[in-house]
């Protein structure tokens, strides 16, 4: 059976970005794929503390599962749901990783150069934050990964350090994810996706942004999310077109637009080509947004911490199971045992 795999940082409340690039094709596939498919969710709550937490970890935590029911999750044998830090093997796995890994081809993610930027002295957790990432994919054998553009490059290594590994040791003990462009196909899209920071659409939109009007949280009330959209950044062309080079504000609208409907990009470019008003488009991405909202909210509040409890211990049973096969695989492999 093939594993569909994926995580999502609790290191704060989610974005629409978050949302529409991970969470939402995640919860799609599993409910196209679980019936043969294991279908792996999981809290990557070691990678949550590389950058401060906001809020209370344990209750974020919980709240980011809880985002997965209340999108529409299926769940069933297949569908398994845990907590990083409750299986050992991923970071006694990385510290192998670590051993394979280069400081060249690490010191080369853009994801690393970004979130160090501008900071005296980084952890060291946040340049070794991909090593972990492929530590978390390989001990489950993960050929797919639906993960959102920012973080192919991160899909990428992980092939790379599962190639060497298989090579050094003339075995294929890793299972080697597909390339990024077969996992957009798999995901049903054309391209990857990469909602834009409100006001600097040249940005992805993220969490740990500080200003308010730049994300879209997925606690906002509809109210407060629809006055965002209508404060977004545009430009000063003039007429609709989806190209993010030239008119990034506009085509993240149209991106929106077309994802929270779940309606080819496509055909709402069409729809909206040679149009002129700015204010018309933003109305009506306002309102989408707004209806997607309320309903995920409604869903949301009906979902108890017991349910999420009760779904983490099957979960955590099955994934230190799998995990540990496989971390034993390795550790025979560099003659750990
Ligand atoms: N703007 C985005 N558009 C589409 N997908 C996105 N993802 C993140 N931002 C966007 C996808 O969400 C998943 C979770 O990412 P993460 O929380 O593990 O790490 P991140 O990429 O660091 O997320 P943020 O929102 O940017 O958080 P902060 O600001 O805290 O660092 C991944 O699949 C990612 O691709």
């Amino acid at each position: 059976m093939k594993t569909i795999l994926t995580g999502l940082r609790s290191n704060s409340v989610l974005t629409l970005g978050n949302y529409l690039g991970a969470l939402l094709p995640m919860v799609r596939l599993a409910n196209k794929h679980s019936n043969e498919a294991q279908v792996n969710i999981f809290v990557p709550d070691l990678h949550s503390i590389i950058s401060e937490v906001d809020g209370d970890l344990q209750t974020n935590i919980i709240r980011n599962l809880k985002y997965y029911l209340a999108a529409g999750l299926v769940t069933n044998d297949n569908v398994h749901i845990y907590r990083q830090s409750h299986v050992p093997a991923h970071s006694e796995l990385c510290w192998i990783l670590n051993c394979v890994a280069t400081m060249g081809e690490t010191s080369r993610m853009i994801q690393y150069k970004e979130k160090s930027k501008g900071q005296e002295s980084c952890n060291v957790g946040i340049f070794d934050y991909p090593i972990l990432m492929a530590a978390d994919i390989l001990l489950y054998s993960a050929e797919y990964v639906p993960v959102g553009e920012d973080q192919f490059q991160h899909v990428e290594l992980t092939r790379n350090l599962a190639m060497r590994f298989n090579h050094r040791f003339g075995e294929d003990i890793f299972t080697i994810p597909v390339k990024t462009a077969d996992q957009v196909k798999f995901m049903g899209l054309s391209d990857g996706v990469r909602v834009r920071d409100l006001l600097d659409p040249t940005k992805k939109m993220s969490k740990s942004t500080k200003a308010e009007n730049s994300k879209i949280m997925l606690d906002d009330t509809p109210e407060k999310a629809a006055k965002k959209i209508m404060s977004a950044t545009t430009d000063s062309l003039g007429k609709i077109k989806f190209d993010m080079f030239n008119q990034p504000g506009i085509s993240n609208l149209l991106q929106i637009e077309a994802l929270v409907n779940d309606r080819p990009l496509d055909e709402v470019v069409e729809e909206w080509s040679g149009k002129t008003s700015y204010g018309d488009l933003k109305k009506q991405v306002a309102e989408s947004v707004k209806t997607m909202l309320t309903n995920f909210q409604t869903k949301l509040s009906a979902i108890s911490d017991e349910q999420v409890y009760e779904l983490l211990n099957e979960g955590e049973s099955y994934a230190n199971k799998v995990a540990n096969a496989k971390l034993y695989e390795v550790q025979k492999a560099f003659g750990l045992r």
